[in-house]
């Protein structure tokens, strides 16, 4: 294994002046918006065309409030679909788009609806933690929904009497384990994209950036997390971005989220974590999201999410316990 990086890194430093100016097509999705009446909700993980044109940018939490709480008529969701449908699940008078029903998810598809139903069967009285990366069939099987911004917390109010399966991060779950001392069974899920950060890969950029902390994302494996300076969710890296004292931050997390970071922080300097020889670590279902389907779900009002009623509201009782618990 070579000492040093093979690869170029991928750094967002800060910039001087302005921002440049919108693009034609970023003009005309914000025409659209006010024409429709939408609001813009946009993870962290989508590329900065579209995080530039949104009403809010945040992670699942923060994203779901925004929704129940939004009274436009239209919500454009740019993100991927369990977010979209939680959407749906938590305000359900409102029409929710997502560019492209494609944008999925490796750990929502890791835990079948059909598969949790069979292992509650089999495992009566389990207590059924959901990440809020699942589908809302899933959601519908769950006691509680949780983020990773909110586990630790929601982990901990689950009743003692009960034995906890976690669903459907074994990372995460692991780390909210190691964090809580509260013992869970893990489904056998993980995100493809933060697997693919490795320890090696990250102790040669620390090598590179002498004194930049690392900040990882809990959906990482246990050794990228243990050398890691502090593990956390995306909210919580904008918060250590704004407060630490370094200059240089290594983000071990989707590349999106440099894009926020450097709104958020503009003084820093972020330096992504690679994905094996290339500098940043893609979702591809992320980034299936694109300004031209953007603009082009606002005009033909299309495509959107729909579930049925029964579904729904299965699904809206651990979301709002979720919500009243990370009160
Ligand atoms: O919860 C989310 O939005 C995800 C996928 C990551 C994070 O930590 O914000």
């Amino acid at each position: 294994m070579p000492a040093v990086l093979n690869y170029e890194p991928f750094v967002v430093r800060p910039d001087a002046g302005r921002p440049a100016p919108l693009s034609a097509i970023q003009e005309e999705i914000l025409a659209l918006k006010r024409e429709r009446n939408a609001v813009i909700l946009a993870h962290n993980y989508q590329i900065e065309p579209i995080q530039r044109v949104a009403d809010f940018v945040g992670d699942s939490l923060g994203l779901a409030y925004q929704a129940q709480q939004t009274e436009a008529d239209v919500i454009l969701f740019c993100g991927v679909h369990f977010m979209a449908e939680t959407a749906k699940i938590v305000n359900p008078a409102r029409m929710v788009l997502l560019p492209d029903l494609n944008a999925g998810c490796s750990l929502s598809d890791s835990c079948p609806a059909e598969k949790l139903a069979e292992y509650k069967a089999a495992n009566p009285g389990v207590y059924v933690v959901s990440y809020i990366n699942c589908s809302a069939a899933v959601k519908a099987l769950s006691d509680v929904i949780c983020t990773s911004g909110n586990a630790l917390k929601i982990v901990s109010r689950a009743p003692l009497d009960r034995e906890i399966l976690f669903a459907p991060d074994r990372n995460l779950g692991q780390w909210v384990m190691q964090k809580t001392g509260r013992a869970m069974r893990l489904w056998p899920g993980s995100c493809h994209a933060h697997e693919l950060f490795t320890a090696a890969q990250i102790q040669r950029l620390r090598a590179e950036f002498p004194g930049a902390p690392v900040v990882a994302h809990p959906e990482c494996v246990q050794a990228v997390r243990d050398i890691a300076d502090e593990v956390c969710s995306t909210e919580g890296m904008v918060k250590f971005a704004r407060t630490t004292a370094a200059r240089e931050i290594i983000v071990v997390t989707e590349c999106g989220m440099l894009h926020r970071l450097h709104r958020e922080a503009p003084d820093k300097v972020f330096i992504a974590g690679p994905a094996g020889a290339c500098p940043c670590n893609n979702c591809e279902f992320m980034k299936m999201n694109t300004p031209e389907k953007v603009r082009d779900a606002l005009k033909n009002l299309s495509p959107r999410i729909e579930m049925p009623e029964s579904v729904r509201i299965a699904a809206l009782a651990p979301i709002q316990r979720m919500f009243d618990w990370s009160k």
